[in-house]
């Protein structure tokens, strides 16, 4: 089983102060958590601060390479159009996670543009998100 994690801008700045958002866990930690968490997955783990990077690693996981993706799109979720496209041509589960509830916070932070394109979105659990993220996908791609 292969699943694709794909982190988007900003999020490679994580834990460098203690915030009271996003936790005090860097990238790094969420990467060894969900690694050993399941490690009988096989993971491809990214980060990205550019949108095109992002839709090349989604066109990337087409062809059956990979099992599933999880994705935290960071501020792109409520932005990118160009992410939404590319995950629209890319059938299998797709599983959109975020360390805040993005329902609690400003109006902006309210749409998830991407996830119109996800099977579902997992939002407020903080580094634990990642991990029902994986668990969901897991499940998904096991009905696939
Ligand atoms: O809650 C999430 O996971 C977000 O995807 C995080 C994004 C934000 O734009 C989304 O609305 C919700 C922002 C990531 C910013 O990461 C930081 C890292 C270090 C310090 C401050 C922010």
């Amino acid at each position: 089983m292969k699943i694709m994690i794909l982190n988007g801008p900003n999020l490679n700045l994580l834990g460098e102060r203690d915030s009271n958002t996003y936790g005090s866990d860097t990238l790094s930690d969420i990467e060894k958590l969900v690694r050993d968490s399941f490690q009988e997955v096989d993971f491809i783990f990214i980060q990205s601060n550019h949108e095109g990077d992002l839709v090349d690693a989604i066109h990337s996981a087409r062809g059956g390479t990979v099992n599933a993706i999880v994705a935290n799109w960071g501020g792109y979720t409520h932005s990118s159009v160009a992410i939404h496209d590319a995950l629209e041509l890319l059938k299998i589960p797709k599983v959109e996670v975020h360390l805040s509830n993005i329902h609690a916070r400003e109006e902006f932070r309210e749409r998830s543009i991407t996830g119109k394109a996800m099977n579902g979105i997992i939002t407020g659990f903080g580094k634990n998100s990642y991990l029902l993220g994986v668990e969901a996908a897991l499940k998904l791609a096991a009905d696939n």
